[in-house]
């Protein structure tokens, strides 16, 4: 198998994040990716490729272009305020205030265009986000010219980020920007299958409308963990795209044996739904050693995602999303990789 990565894709480097009431040093960060390519170089899992440089115009299929403008010109507008450090947005247009107004200072865009105050933005976060999404573009490429499964190695992750918002660590809606990409270029059902700890909240709010692109997300159930205010059992879809989203809300603690059931009746869907490729949404903080999560998963488990994922039999693009235990995160990712591969 593949696996597409930039060094670009490193020069987003966070400092500090804000967590739990104080700032505290970042979890997402370029050492994460490091790890991940040595696991792969050292495990053979095959050529490292470099993404190709796509233009602006698959990402606009997926984001306002006013959006990428922001972030395209955030550090510029930050700079010219006065700013030299990283950015954290802290006021945003919620309820009785008025999303629709046209502000200017960065501080109002920083609100109007993100979900929380945990990500940071630095001098090279667009490029590395734009890097990001070529390593998905490219992997996504890769199963059109028939490979049977790729890896998009991708960092900044993607799938918090929505229309028009960045958060949870995300800039850019990699996996989005992917299945849609294979949609425009030919295919008519795409599936994504989001397995990060956290809902895919972004991914979710993407294709919530749409029967063409279903989405699946195992992940800690929302009501004790973030991103809190999507990713319950109860949201299926809308118009043309009820029935085309499922969500299952894990209690903290758990461990594989009560994962897998949720993971087989997903297996089903995917089954049902027949797509002509699937997307995996790969986060690896499941990990009983992960720093910000609390399910249960082995080092071995991985193994077991891997195999059961390759028994569904569809051409597979794995893109990474988030994981932070650093130092076992190669291993975990490639042994999701070698179990797929058998
Ligand atoms: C991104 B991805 C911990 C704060 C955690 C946000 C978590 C984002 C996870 N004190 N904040 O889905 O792995
Ligand atoms: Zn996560």
């Amino acid at each position: 198998m593949k696996t597409v990565f930039s060094d670009t894709q490193l020069a987003h480097a966070p400092a500090q994040e804000i967590s739990d009431g104080e700032l505290k040093p970042a979890v997402e960060i370029p050492s994460r990716a490091e790890f991940v390519l040595k696991a792969v170089r050292d495990r053979n899992v095959g050529d490292i490729i470099a993404p190709e440089e796509f233009p602006v115009r698959p990402i606009h299929r997926v984001h306002a272009p006013d959006y990428v403008s922001f972030l395209e010109n955030f550090w510029d507008s930050w700079t010219t305020a006065g700013r030299s450090k990283e950015a954290f947005p802290f006021v945003w247009p919620i309820r009785s205030l008025r999303p629709d107004v046209e502000v200017s200072h960065i501080d109002g865009l920083l609100g109007r265009y993100s979900m929380d105050a945990g990500t940071p933005l630095g001098e090279h976060t667009y490029k590395a986000a734009r890097a990001s999404v070529d390593t998905a573009l490219t992997g996504a490429k890769l199963l059109q010219g028939g490979e049977q499964a790729a890896f998009a190695l991708c960092r900044p992750p993607g799938h918090h980020a929505g229309f028009d918002f960045f958060g949870g660590y995300c800039f850019f809606n990699n996996a989005a920007v992917a299945a849609q990409y294979l949609r425009d270029n030919g295919l008519n059902r795409v599936a994504i299958l989001d397995v990060d700890y956290h809902h895919g909240n972004g991914t979710q709010a993407l294709f919530y409308d749409r029967p063409d692109v279903l989405f699946l997300s195992i992940h800690a159930d929302p009501k004790d963990e973030y991103p809190y205010f999507l990713g319950y059992a109860d949201e299926t879809g809308e118009h043309a795209g009820t029935g085309f989203t499922r969500n299952w809300a894990l209690p903290p603690g758990t461990d594989w044996e009560s994962y897998a059931p949720a993971l087989q009746e997903a297996c089903r869907w995917l089954q049902v739904y027949k797509p002509e490729a699937l997307i995996v949404s790969l986060g690896l903080d499941c990990y009983e050693h992960d720093p910000i999560s609390g399910f249960k998963f082995k080092s071995d488990d991985f193994f077991r995602l891997g195999e059961r994922l390759a028994k569904v039999g569809l051409p597979t693009l794995f893109l990474l999303e988030g994981g932070y235990a650093v130092d076992v995160l190669g291993e975990n990712c490639v042994n999701v990789l070698e179990g797929f591969a058998g």
